[in-house]
């Protein structure tokens, strides 16, 4: 066990600093009207430092930064950018424990979360990504005898990005990593919730990188967020966010013609066959251990399975394994590695996970566990804290219609297979889902009837750089991760040649 001593204590590996500015064309840019806003951690509801409310004079900066960055980054050769994006993993493996600690009082989560996932799948992110961009090859059609098509990948130019709070460097990553591996400059807002940690980082690569090719610039939505989104001199946008959100981005997007994508809400199923108690004890174990994914990241994850599916065959005994298995998730502490869940991201957050609390229990939903906020006491009593959370109910019920973003399971049972994916795809939304059956045919049906972007078999909240991710439905456009993933910063130029020496 370990406790991290909090940012700017004795012995702590950080010490954030009071006021931050944005980072744009490689300095520390304070935003044109002087304006900032607070920061608290959520880890116990205080102030540590505070951050540019930017404007759309600030985004102009930026692009104007980026614009003159751009070409000789899309120009530079793909094994120099490979080497800059390996080293970028390397610092980020170097002070993995500092920037753990950092996203932590930022966003609120779990270090052990940071230490043994958002942190070693961001540095695995950019040497996926260094490696792509090095194997990627262009194509060549030949149209006849003497006449050529050659097919070129070309960056875009300046790109814009918006992330959202709830894993602020790893979402961030997802996004910066291919977008310089195509050889675009780029211009990210985070999310007013959790401005810093990226910050941290920025601060940490920033000599890695040409000046200009990466910007940040901290705001609001309106304020910062729409003039990027809608600025006609970006050439993309990518966003994750709330479903409602996306929609605008389109909006904005549109006006100029430009591609988007979209990662959205979700409200995934997580579908628990009769045969999960039929095989050994390991297979038990790993299948309940599956269900408590739901309180993972205090279920603010867009892939939160928060609809469990459970045969009727085996949910009593099931139902009775995972609420005890429930009970034992460890809260306290974020920074101590031997605390499970940590605190919501934002007070906002917090009161809407509460608000569906009270939801469920109108609806006539039954509480297994949980139910209300959790009082850690001590320093950790202004933190934004919710316990682990079991409805067991109807998918007709709000709670198991609306993303919750918490810790908040929704249970129903079913009877057959037909059941369970017809009450799986009742749902606006289509990102993940869960089937856990060692039959191989039920599995591997369910995998493909499940209308999601990502269906987990026999596992759930992994997240490899090589897998694409994404949404079906109202969950969004477009793939993260993957090779895939290039194709949306990239553009493809056809160079059609003529070697005919035929005068005619
Ligand atoms: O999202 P928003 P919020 C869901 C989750 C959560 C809800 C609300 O259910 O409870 O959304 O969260 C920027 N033009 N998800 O309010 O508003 C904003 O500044 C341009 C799911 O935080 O979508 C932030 O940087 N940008 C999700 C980002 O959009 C705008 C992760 C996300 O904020 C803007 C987060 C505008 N008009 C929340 N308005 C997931 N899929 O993982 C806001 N923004």
């Amino acid at each position: 066990m370990t406790v991290y001593a909090q940012p700017g204590q004795d012995g702590s590996l950080l010490t954030f600093k009071p006021r931050y500015e944005n980072f744009i064309g490689g300095q520390w840019v304070a935003p044109k009207n002087g304006s900032y806003f607070e920061n608290p951690t959520p880890i116990t509801g205080r102030t540590f430092c505070e951050v540019p409310a930017s404007t759309a004079e600030d985004i102009e900066t930026a692009i104007d930064a980026a614009e003159a960055a751009a070409p000789a980054w899309g120009k530079t050769p793909v094994a120099e950018r490979a080497v800059i994006l390996n080293r970028i993993a390397d610092r980020i493996e170097e002070n993995l424990e500092m920037l753990a600690v950092a996203e932590t009082w930022d966003n609120g989560k779990a270090v052990r979360e940071c230490l043994g996932a958002d942190l070693p799948l961001a540095a695995d992110h950019f040497r996926y990504f260094a490696s792509a961009i090095r194997a990627q090859e262009g194509g060549l059609s030949q149209i006849d005898d003497d006449t050529v098509a050659y097919h070129y990948h070309e960056p875009l130019g300046v790109v814009g990005q918006i992330i959202p709070w709830n894993f602020p460097i790893l979402m961030g990553v997802w996004k910066i990593a291919p977008a310089l591996a195509a050889g675009n400059a780029i211009v990210l807002k985070p999310a007013e919730q959790t401005p810093t940690s990226i910050l941290v980082l920025a601060e940490l690569i920033a000599d890695l990188l040409p000046d200009g090719v990466l910007n940040i610039v901290n705001g609001f939505g309106l304020e910062a967020g729409k003039p990027l989104a809608s600025n006609k001199r970006i050439r993309k946008i990518a966003f994750t966010g709330e479903t409602t959100t996306g929609r605008l981005i389109m909006q904005y997007a549109s006006q100029n013609i430009i591609p988007v994508t979209l990662e959205l809400g979700g409200k995934s199923p997580n579908i628990f066959f009769g045969d999960v108690n039929a095989h050994d004890d390991a297979y038990w174990d790993k299948a309940q251990e599956g269900f408590t994914m739901f309180a993972l990241n205090q279920g603010e994850v867009c892939t939160c399975p928060s609809r469990a599916l459970i045969q009727q065959s085996i949910a009593d005994p099931f139902l009775d394994a995972v609420t005890e298995r429930t009970k034992k998730i460890v809260q306290g502490n974020p920074l101590d590695t031997d605390t499970m869940m940590g605190a919501q991201a934002s007070n906002d957050q917090f009161e809407k996970i509460m608000s569906y609390l009270d939801i469920g229990r109108q609806e006539g939903a039954e509480v297994l566990t949980g139910g209300g906020r959790a009082d850690l006491g001590g320093d950790l009593s202004g933190g934004y804290y919710v316990q682990p959370t079991i409805f067991k109910g109807s998918n007709k019920m709000r709670v198991f219609q609306e993303e919750i973003f918490g810790p908040v399971v929704s249970v129903a049972t079913f009877d057959d297979y037909d059941d369970a994916i017809t009450t799986a795809n009742d749902t606006l939304y289509g990102l993940g889902a869960g089937v856990w059956s060692r039959n191989g045919n039920i599995a591997y049906r369910a995998g493909r009837d499940i209308q999601a972007g990502r269906v987990w078999v026999n596992n759930y909240h992994a997240y490899p750089a090589h897998a694409a991710f994404g949404g079906y439905k109202a969950s969004g456009i477009g793939r993260e991760n993957h090779l895939m993933m290039l194709d949306h910063y990239q553009q493809t130029k056809n160079l059609l040649v003529s070697y005919s020496e035929d005068k005619q």
